[in-house]
């Protein structure tokens, strides 16, 4: 039986990459960082059934040698991060600690612990950010646009040289933004899936948004886990980009998801400068021929399925709200 450590088991990615490694027999550990409020919500039902959860933060070294000499792992995802791209101008520095500085810690730990581990870090399209071509590979140069995407611009190197100076096996996945019902709220594709329910029950009229041209290529959560374990059983270590290859703007997903309860996003949605970046990233549009031929890998939700999920999921969710009494007019 293999063992994987995840840090940002918490979160969106870690909850759907805990219950695809349960699924393969792994033994999973996840790092779970202290808080004062519950954090376990996306992953309250994998505790009974495999998941043990184990306390350290990627600020705190001497947590991550610490998670690593009790768990042993075979393979360490990191998944932990300030991963909210306006947050990075606001905790600039918090960002980098952990986004940044977060992963060498984890890959000295690992040097120090068992250089043996295989080490998953999550990439990110941000580190594109301002396009020097289009669609992106893995070969595109980087040029990112928020503290965030020069954090993450970081990590990508480290991770490539630990792998190069100390020989361990180490991979980056540059992946593009994934969505799902687990999604952080504050994230676009949540804002409006939620909202739109929200709409749709009588709670609100409008919903205020940033910058409506942005385009993203968007694909679900579920299907891009699979792609981090794949590069993890290779029998080289080496840099993938994961995407659909399909671009769509805010103004579509808005579109999409009104439509999909009969309403019509330009009744509802206002565009309000608040939301409005310090520096955009207009456009991002990944090829992932690279997994495809090497990993098998390829994604099996679109756009609309991923969006009619969403809505039809917050649905219930806002429905069993107002049941439960904590949703009220
Ligand atoms: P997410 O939902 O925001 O989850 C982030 C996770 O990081 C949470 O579990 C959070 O814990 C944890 N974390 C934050 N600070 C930490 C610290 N100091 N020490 C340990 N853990 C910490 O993010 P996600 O969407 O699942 O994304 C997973 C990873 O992929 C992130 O690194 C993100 O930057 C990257 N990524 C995401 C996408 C995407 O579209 N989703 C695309 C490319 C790359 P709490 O629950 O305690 O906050
Ligand atoms: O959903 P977003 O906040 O995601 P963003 O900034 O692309 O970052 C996400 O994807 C990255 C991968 O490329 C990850 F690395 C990162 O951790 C995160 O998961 O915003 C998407 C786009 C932006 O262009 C933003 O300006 O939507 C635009 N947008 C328009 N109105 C909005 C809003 N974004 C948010 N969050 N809220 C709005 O009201």
């Amino acid at each position: 039986m293999k063992t994987a450590l995840i840090t940002g088991i918490t979160g969106q990615d870690g909850s759907y990459l805990a219950e695809s490694l349960l699924r393969d027999g792994y033994r999973v550990f996840g790092l779970q960082r202290r808080s004062s409020t519950i954090t376990t919500e996306r992953v309250e039902h994998l505790l009974e059934g495999g998941v043990t959860l184990i306390s350290g933060d990627l600020i705190d070294e001497n947590s991550l040698i610490r998670a690593l000499e009790k768990t042993e792992p075979d393979e360490v995802y990191n998944l932990g991060a300030q991963s909210f791209v306006p947050t990075s101008w606001d905790q600039p520095i918090l960002t980098g600690e952990i986004t940044a500085l977060g992963v060498t810690r984890m890959l000295e730990a690992i040097r120090i612990v068992n250089p043996k581990v295989r080490f998953y870090q999550a990439s990110s399209s941000e580190m594109f950010g301002k396009v020097q071509e289009s669609p992106q590979t893995e070969r595109t140069p980087f040029y990112p646009r928020s503290p965030y995407g020069v954090a993450k611009v970081y990590g990508h190197w480290i991770t490539i040289n630990y792998r190069e100076s100390y020989g361990i096996f180490t991979v980056s996945g540059i992946l593009f933004n994934h969505e799902s019902p687990r999604r952080g709220l504050e994230f676009v594709t949540r804002k409006v899936s939620f909202g739109v329910a929200r709409i749709r029950a009588g709670f609100q009229k409008e919903l205020r948004m940033g910058n409506l041209d942005a385009k993203r290529d968007w694909g679900f959560a579920g299907d891009y886990v699979r792609a981090m374990q794949l590069m993890l059983r290779q029998a080289e270590p080496d840099d993938y980009v994961v995407a659909t290859g399909e671009t769509h703007s805010v103004r579509e997903l808005c579109e999409v998801a009104f439509a999909r309860v009969g309403l019509d996003y330009r009744d509802h949605v206002v565009q309000d400068e608040r939301y409005f970046r310090p520096a955009e990233v207009h456009v991002l549009t990944g090829d992932a021929s690279k997994a495809r031929r090497k990993l098998g890998w390829r994604p099996e939700t679109d756009f609309k399925g991923l969006v009619h999920m969403m809505v039809d999921a917050d649905m219930e969710l806002v429905a069993a709200m107002i049941r439960s009494g904590a949703m009220t007019k």
